[in-house]
């Protein structure tokens, strides 16, 4: 499998996170891409390529221009204010106050995101564009033939919506490369979201649409983030009802239960005539991941990949989480190699 990856996402470290009321070291941190491209390479999965740059138009697609050039010229303007640190949001328009966009870059922040877990740093735009970029030139290789590739994208994407970041995430790398598809001529992408936190940005983008199928499988936001979306009956409005499902489940859950929902999820796909995939893969569903609370186990990837290629669609993977940096690398290349045996053992 050719895996698609740039450096830049290491002009992307965030300083700290509020967390249990303490200050914490970001736990989105560039070692975590580091561990899993050392584990692309020492497992020789396939090719490792840069990507090629193309622009911010496939990005417009799915981002409104007005929140791409307030995230592109947020740090110039933070630096010709004064500012030193990293860019934090601090207030928000919810209720009882009104949803306009003040002046004040700190304000315009607040209207452009929905938490305080994205920082702003020097080198932020560039690392989420490249990760973009990433995406966009996995998801061009399978439009040129390739029945699956990887996209090891950092920052990750799938908390960011339209004209809203959060949740460690400003691009939403898997809608920009489902859109994509459906641009280059596809008429239905399914996107499956197997990170431990609900896609609540990628199921914004697409809710009323019936051209991309979304299902999630995450902790259930009744006690976990970003809890204010991703419940079960969520199941899209207008011509995109009946194209979104979500799987909330409770914490503990094991292989065992995580599985079931899996095979549901897989049901719905295969249903749904999408004639190519996008895996918003995230490994904080592992039992040791120090923000989730799943109890997966490393092998347990090698099946999750198994399942996945069982479906018998191009397969377009995009990295999500993982913060438990020493395994993410394992983990991650589990998936990709349980979809590359299961895809040997299918067709010999
Ligand atoms: C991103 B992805 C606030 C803590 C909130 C946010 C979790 C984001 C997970 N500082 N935690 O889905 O892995
Ligand atoms: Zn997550």
């Amino acid at each position: 499998m050719l895996t698609f990856y740039s450096d830049d996402h290491h002009l992307h470290h965030g300083r700290c996170e509020l967390i249990d009321g303490r200050l914490m070291p970001c736990f989105e941190m560039p070692s975590r891409a580091d561990h899993v491209v050392q584990r692309v390479r020492s497992r020789a999965l396939g090719e490792v390529r840069e990507p090629q740059d193309h622009g911010r138009q496939p990005i417009e697609r799915v981002h409104s221009t007005e929140y791409l050039d307030f995230f592109q010229g947020a740090w110039a303007r933070w630096q010709a204010s004064g500012g030193e640190g990293d860019i934090l949001p601090f207030t928000w328009p919810a209720r009882s106050l009104r949803a306009i966009k003040p002046t004040h870059l700190l304000g315009e922040l607040g209207y452009y995101s929905f938490d305080g877990g994205a920082p702003i740093t020097a080198g932020t735009w560039q690392a989420a564009y490249s990760a973009a970029q990433v995406a966009l030139s996995a998801q061009a290789a399978i439009e040129a033939g390739a029945h699956s590739a990887f996209a090891l994208c950092r920052p990750p994407g799938h908390h960011a919506a339209s004209d809203v970041m959060g949740g460690y995430c400003y691009l939403n790398n898997a809608a920009i490369a489902a859109q994509a598809f459906l641009d280059q001529g596809r008429s239905r992408v399914a996107i499956l979201d197997v990170d431990y936190h609900h896609g609540n940005g990628t199921q914004a983008i697409f809710y009323s649409r019936s051209d991309v199928l979304f299902a999630s499988i995450h902790g259930h936001p009744e006690f976990e983030f970003p809890f204010f979306l991703g419940y079960a009956d969520e199941t899209g409005e207008g011509a995109g009802e009946g194209f979104n499902y979500n799987y909330p489940l409770a914490a503990g859950s094991a292989w065992e239960v995580w599985s079931q929902a899996l095979e549901q999820a897989c049901q719905r796909i295969t249903a749904s005539d999408a004639q190519v995939l996008v895996i918003s893969l995230g490994v904080d569903t592992f039992m040791l991941d120090p923000i989730s609370q799943f109890k997966l186990d490393s092998p347990d990837y090698l099946k999750m990949g198994a399942r996945i290629a069982a479906l018998g669609l191009p397969t377009l993977f995009v990295m999500e989480g993982g913060y438990a940096v020493e395994e993410i690398g394992v983990n991650a290349v589990n998936v990709l190699e349980g979809f590359e045996r299961a895809l040997k053992e299918l067709h010999p």
